[in-house]
């Protein structure tokens, strides 16, 4: 494979180590955790693993707040249990990429404590401070990703500090030059150890626009993404260091569009691989974000993920993924968790709607089981800093929801959905850890876990395992080029992929219903390469619920 070409033949599989497994009975997951899990990985057949952090860290956010980039989270382990898991990953094949988390650091970075300690300090212009404005008040009305102002008042040297995301999290002035050399320079740090590639948390918001910082009635621009010079200071973090190694790297960047994912993901190689964009995920948003019971509807569903084929074909390059750490499980926000039979087959059908498309797929640890969300009932099960600070917001203070509005909204769309510790086998914890887990493990996992899966050859765990196998074997997944069938039906998804030599048929049932089969026509005398049932008796049977299935033609 060309250099730096393999990201679009992988097929990546992202870690939350917190919730992973752990090796000591703390109740955190940890490095020797990941390592002792390492075959379970190969036997998947992943190409690449993505670590979410795992540097030292104050965990306000869980590892996105780092207090020191070149050194390991002390519930995690030590750096030489990081060399241990990168061998032993490369010794089974299996790649590393790291996650960046440089829009910000913590506040208890030395460089921080540094810049706070007195407005002549060296290192104050390293973050973005303002003074109070005369008449009181903040310098701006920017809100935080995380609830209230983007301002937080240092009593010691009487100024504001910027922080997008929480008040632990200052974000760090990517306009100074000292310190995206200091950047540089510890990426390289890391390249130089054999890490794979990077993902690049929130890269799209590093350059902020100066609009960010008027006051709305002098014209203030809240969206702090995509700003004058993120495409500057990612092509000199391309120059600087990614060209001179071979690595994977995608840019986590909301407030993407297509016209700004060519850029920062072209084919011409300046800046990234590819970038996650965040349409698909916010459809079911409305004034109160993420916090309600909506859920999207198949057509703009379709209509997303078909304006992002098209729109980065030959051009750039997709990442596709239905959940992360920050999102719900996709079998329970897309598909149907209420029986086993229909979550399975629900689960399997999403995994084939979404790699069969043209990108990098993303699998996030446990979706690879049709792992669920959590059934919440109680803000004390619920450990994120946004969810918390989301209940203050609305429930205590705006009085938006009531107390068991706000536990609906958290079941349906808190990021813990995702964080609760992965289901290993049947025993305590789910095999997760044999001390208290630092968040409630999923009840399911009696019925829902790998031990029960890995050798069924029926499982969600064998459907991925045969569909990256597909990737890796049919050249068509990766090149062809997509085609949407029916944009209006709210019932199934279907799609073409083709290139010069063959063409597949992408059938969906989203619904839960036995629907006719669309298309009996276009897949007439086509070879079946997979299936989330046994096999139909001929192409015109009925497709039953959630049913999918991929036809050669
Ligand atoms: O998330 C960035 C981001 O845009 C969040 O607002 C995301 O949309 C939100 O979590 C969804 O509810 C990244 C990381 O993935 C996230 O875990 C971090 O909390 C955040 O950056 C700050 O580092
Ligand atoms: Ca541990």
């Amino acid at each position: 494979m060309e250099k730096n070409k393999w990201f679009q033949k992988s097929v990546v599989y992202q870690i939350y180590p917190r919730s992973f497994m752990d090796s000591n009975g703390d109740g955190i997951g940890d490095l020797n955790g990941i390592t002792t899990r390492l075959d379970y990985l190969a036997e998947l057949g992943v190409d690449v693993i993505w670590l979410s952090p795992i540097y030292k860290s104050p965990n306000d956010d869980n590892g996105y707040d780092i207090s020191d980039y070149q050194n390991i989270m002390n519930e995690f382990g030590s750096m030489e249990d990081f060399d241990k898991l990168l061998d032993a990953a490369h010794s089974r094949g299996l790649k590393i990429v790291m996650d960046l988390v440089v829009n910000h650091t913590s506040d208890e970075h030395a460089w921080f404590v540094e810049s706070k300690s007195s407005k002549n300090n060296p290192k104050r212009d390293w973050y973005i401070w303002r003074d109070a404005p005369k008449d009181g008040g903040v310098p701006t009305e920017a809100i935080s990703c995380f609830s209230g102002t983007v301002w937080e008042w240092d009593e010691v040297t009487k100024q504001y500090y910027l922080h997008i995301f929480s008040k632990k999290q200052p974000d760090l002035n990517w306009d100074n030059p000292e310190v995206r050399k200091t950047v540089f320079d510890l990426m390289d740090w890391w390249c130089a150890k054999g890490i794979d590639g990077f993902r690049m948390d929130v890269i799209s918001m590093i350059s902020k626009a100066p609009e960010y910082y008027l006051p709305l009635s002098e014209g203030g621009c809240y969206n702090p993404t995509n700003g004058p010079h993120v495409h500057e200071y990612i092509q000199e973090m391309n120059r600087e260091v990614l060209s001179r190694y071979d690595l994977m790297t995608v840019g986590e960047t909301p407030g993407v569009t297509v016209e700004e994912a060519k850029k920062y993901a072209g084919a011409d190689g300046k800046e990234l691989n590819m970038v996650f964009q965040f349409e698909l995920t916010d459809l079911d948003c409305n004034e109160t974000g993420k916090w309600n019971t909506n859920r999207a509807h198949l057509t703009d569903i379709k209509r997303v993920l078909s304006k992002w084929q098209h729109g980065l074909y030959g051009t750039a390059w997709n990442s596709l993924f239905w959940d992360n750490h920050d999102q719900p499980r996709c079998v329970s926000r897309f598909g149907n968790d209420s029986t086993p039979q229909l979550r399975e087959a629900s689960a399997k059908m999403l995994a084939v709607c979404l790699h069969m498309l043209q990108g990098t797929p993303y699998i996030y640890q446990g979706e690879e089981l049709g792992m669920t969300n959590y059934p919440f009932t109680a803000l004390s099960e619920c450990r994120d800093i946004e969810a918390l600070n989301a209940y203050r917001e609305y429930v205590e203070e705006k009085k938006c929801f009531t107390h068991d509005e706000m536990i609906k909204n958290i079941r349906k769309a808190s990021r813990d959905n995702a964080r609760t510790p992965m289901q290993w086998d049947d025993t305590i914890n789910g095999g997760f850890s044999v001390g208290d887990p630092w968040i409630p493990v999923n009840p399911n996992y009696t019925e829902i876990n790998a031990s029960a899966q890995v050798s069924d050859p029926n499982s969600v765990f064998s459907f991925y395992k045969a569909l990256i196998r597909l990737r890796h074997e049919m050249p068509i997944i990766t090149d062809g080029e997509y085609t949407l069938l029916d944009p209006e039906s709210e019932e199934h998804f279907c799609y073409t992929r083709q290139n010069k030599d063959t063409k597949l048929i992408i059938l969906c049932n989203f619904s839960d219903k036995v629907i006719e089969c669309p298309y009996t026509k276009e897949i007439e005398g086509g070879e079946l390469v997979i299936c989330n049932y046994e096999a139909p008796n001929s192409e015109k049977a009925p497709m039953r619920a959630y049913e999918a299935r991929v036809y050669k033609i």
